[in-house]
């Protein structure tokens, strides 16, 4: 009885704070969720980023993420990288610029304050 209320607290929390957009990433141990209250749009993007390493916060870490589309027909490799701002707690914020529509590739690098570098990819269709 104890854990269905827990279950039902968790999903009404995750209900009550949903973002419009969020994917996650991860390689080894560590793991970031990026997520941004609005919808995606080409421009520029404002992202939360909740990064962690055995499920603890990673604090103080130098974290960048780096959007880029390979070369196409006709239009060349496109690329934006900007660095995040650390707000404590593993959660990071920072602003994305996307070109144009497409499909991204993300790769997010995570400097720990130790100084072990993690590269997480992933992907999203704009
Ligand atoms: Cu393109």
């Amino acid at each position: 009885m104890k854990f269905k209320f827990i279950l039902t607290g968790m999903l009404f929390a995750s209900l009550a704070f949903g973002a419009a957009w969020e994917q996650s990433a991860s390689v080894q141990n560590v793991k970031a969720v990026l997520s941004s209250d609005k919808a995606l749009i080409v421009g520029d993007n404002a992202l939360v980023l909740t990064v962690k390493q055995q499920n603890m916060p990673i604090e103080n870490a130098v974290v960048e993420v780096k959007a880029f589309m390979p070369a196409m027909p006709g239009m060349p490799a496109m690329e934006s990288k900007s660095k995040a701002v650390a707000q404590g707690h593993g959660v990071y914020k920072t602003s994305l610029n996307l070109d144009m529509g497409g499909t991204w590739q993300i790769h997010v690098f995570v400097t720990t304050k130790e100084g072990k570098k993690y590269r997480l990819k992933t992907s999203l269709s704009l």
